[in-house]
């Protein structure tokens, strides 16, 4: 028998060993940690945002620069809302191009424009609406150091707290999760 004090790490890394399984398989994780096979015009991979009033979910969205997803954008709220995706400068946009449309009666969002150059991506969902859409993300998106954001511009959305941050991450990559629970904790015959 081991030394009590051999046993205590051992439960430990055993226990860490089965919380790291448990929330690999876990679908309730907002943020997997698991890598990310880009996707690409054939197969695009899909990404889902939810908008709720007034939050995203997940709390962070991750792209590979360059590869093409499907967005699933869904309404689970009761007010209309839209996933704008791009960098500072795009949400600055839309949030002076929307402000003039405040004090409108509830509705579709009245149309709405912003320069080419400041567009990003905009999709717009009714309450309880999804919308699918296919979107190749700039190769050079992460380059220039500016972050980008999903973020909506109803009216006072943004305010709210309608903005979740881009995560740039590499093809293939698990940059914060690394272990293989899966082999390591299986038990040895
Ligand atoms: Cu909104």
């Amino acid at each position: 028998m081991l030394p009590t004090r051999f046993r205590l790490p051992l439960c430990a890394a055993a226990f860490a060993l089965l919380l790291a399984a448990l929330a690999g398989c876990s679908d309730a994780d907002p943020s997997p940690p698991g890598p990310i096979v880009p996707g690409t015009a054939a197969s695009p991979r899909e990404v889902n945002v939810i908008a709720r009033d007034y939050t995203f979910a997940p709390d962070a969205v991750a792209f590979v620069p360059g590869e093409t997803v499907l967005l699933h954008v869904i309404n689970g709220g009761l007010e209309v809302h839209e996933a704008v995706i791009g960098d500072a400068a795009v949400q600055d946009a839309w949030e002076a191009a929307e402000a003039a449309t405040a004090g409108r009666p509830p509705g579709p969002t009245p149309v709405v424009s912003v320069p080419p150059d400041v567009a990003g991506i905009r999709i717009v969902v009714r309450s309880g609406e999804r919308v699918d859409v296919t979107w190749t993300v700039p190769a050079d998106a992460s380059a220039a150091g500016r972050p980008w954001v999903v973020g909506c511009h109803i009216p006072g959305h943004w305010e709210r707290g309608m903005q979740v941050p881009v995560h740039w991450v590499g093809g293939g990559s698990s940059p914060s999760y690394s272990a293989s629970p899966a082999s390591s904790a299986a038990p040895a015959s």
